[in-house]
């Protein structure tokens, strides 16, 4: 596309936005064009749980949600009185490939003595089963209490990022058998040979990666600690492990520090992905006019008695406790990032760059983490006529097609 066409397109869509009431919520990963689309017109650019806060909490009737399948429908989810449109229904996510809702059913049947904690990317209907979701940025604080309440846990879909949070909770888990294509693919010896090219630079790994991948890092973390410890931290390079999607947000932020993709080909591998998830790509410009325009890719999440859903345990008065630090060296584990905690138990949203160390309460941060979370659900769930009779299902996840690795072996031992 030219770049006269996109600049008729992107005036279509400033001028519709206003006409329909609605805004862009983009994905760090989503091209640079689309972030600074939806910022530029009073949306917002974040991670996945971000994302779906601020179109729970923006006052337009319309979200247009530039990133993949789950993102559309969590924010449908918890705004379920908002029409959620996305560029490209088919912009997925290999974490909810690979993990099937009526496999997950039979995986949790057969551990019923395992509370269930859900990565965000994953279907409606494998949300449905679980007793918790979480994000990347707030997975360790949950297994971290559980484990203190002396629950035993059953973790989905991403194997790499609760091998993580197993190593640094300790706690007994049970893992699916998933991989986001994206960081599964660094390689740890490309990195280090990339790290002895540039000595001063500071390795960011996204903790959905591999472990020796893992092992490197300076700092594991979300996309939004990874951008933090860009912004404040004291190195003037990074070599960032994520989808490099992300360096344009991260540049913006940040335009004196040097950003290095960490490699995902070389010596010891060739890269299919690329370090750039082909989904997010499916998001464009013109997918955006139509949704406007002809209201194009409207995310439903619909209802089923089937009884393959249980509903959920909503978890409002839990009242969690996090004691914080238990960790074998004495320092606390590097989980929660505090701006996330700070976004989650207040109403406002301040740019990353402006967050300083924050004093944060945990009881009050669990607290509002789980209220955000589960209140549109439940709100969703009752509204439907009580949780009993209802669960979610998800008409695109039953169909979806299944990863090998996931039909060859849904479980990993301990
Ligand atoms: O939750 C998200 O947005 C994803 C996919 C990653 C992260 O670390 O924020």
């Amino acid at each position: 596309m030219s770049d006269k066409e996109k600049d008729s397109i992107k005036q279509r869509i400033r001028e519709l936005l206003k006409a329909r009431n609605a805004v862009i919520v983009a994905h760090y990963y989503v091209d640079g064009d689309i972030q600074d689309l939806a910022l530029e017109t009073g949306g917002f650019v974040a991670d996945s749980l971000e994302m779906a806060r601020f179109g729970k909490n923006h006052p337009a009737k319309n979200l247009i949600v530039a990133g993949v399948r789950f993102m559309g429908e969590t924010a449908k989810i918890l705004s379920p009185e908002k029409r959620v449109f996305m560029p490209d229904l088919d912009a997925t996510c290999s974490l909810d490939l690979g993990c099937d809702a009526s496999d997950f059913a039979t995986f949790r049947a057969a551990h019923p003595d395992r509370e269930v904690v859900v990565y965000a990317n994953t279907s409606a209907a494998v949300k449905a089963q679980a007793d918790w979701m979480v994000t990347s940025s707030c997975a360790l604080a949950i297994v971290h209490q559980l484990k203190l309440e002396g629950k035993k846990i059953l973790w989905a879909p991403d194997r790499h990022l609760g091998r993580y949070i197993q190593e640094q909770t300790g706690a007994d888990m049970l893992l699916w058998n998933g991989a986001c294509i994206v960081h599964d693919e660094f390689k740890a010896a490309e990195l280090e040979i990339l790290k002895a090219a540039h000595p001063n630079a500071k390795i960011l790994v996204h903790p959905e990666s591999p472990q020796a991948v893992v092992d490197l890092a300076d700092v594991v973390g979300s996309t939004s600690a990874m951008i933090k410890a860009v912004v404040e931290g004291s190195a003037n390079e990074y070599i960032v492990a994520t989808d490099k999607g992300i360096l344009h947000r991260m540049r913006q932020l940040a335009p004196n520090k040097k950003l290095i993709e960490a490699p995902t080909a070389g010596n010891s591998a060739t890269c299919k992905s690329c370090a750039h998830c082909p989904w997010m790509a499916m998001n464009g410009l013109q997918g955006i006019l139509d949704c406007l325009e002809n209201e194009s890719g409207e995310i439903h999440v619909s209802y089923a008695s089937d009884g393959m859903v249980t509903g959920f345990r909503i978890s409002l008065e839990t009242g969690l406790a996090i004691d914080g630090d238990d960790s074998a060296d004495g320092t606390q584990p590097d989980y929660c990032e505090k701006d996330r905690l700070f976004s989650l138990i207040t109403s406002e949203l301040p740019p990353i760059s402006e967050l300083g160390d924050l004093p944060v309460d945990p009881v009050e941060f669990a607290n509002g983490f789980m209220h955000f979370l589960f209140r549109g659900i439940s709100d969703f769930f009752m509204s439907a006529g009580g949780l009993s009779a209802f669960g979610f299902i998800n008409d695109a996840a039953s169909t979806a097609p299944k990863t090998a690795a996931t039909l060859e072996n849904p479980m990993l031992a301990r």
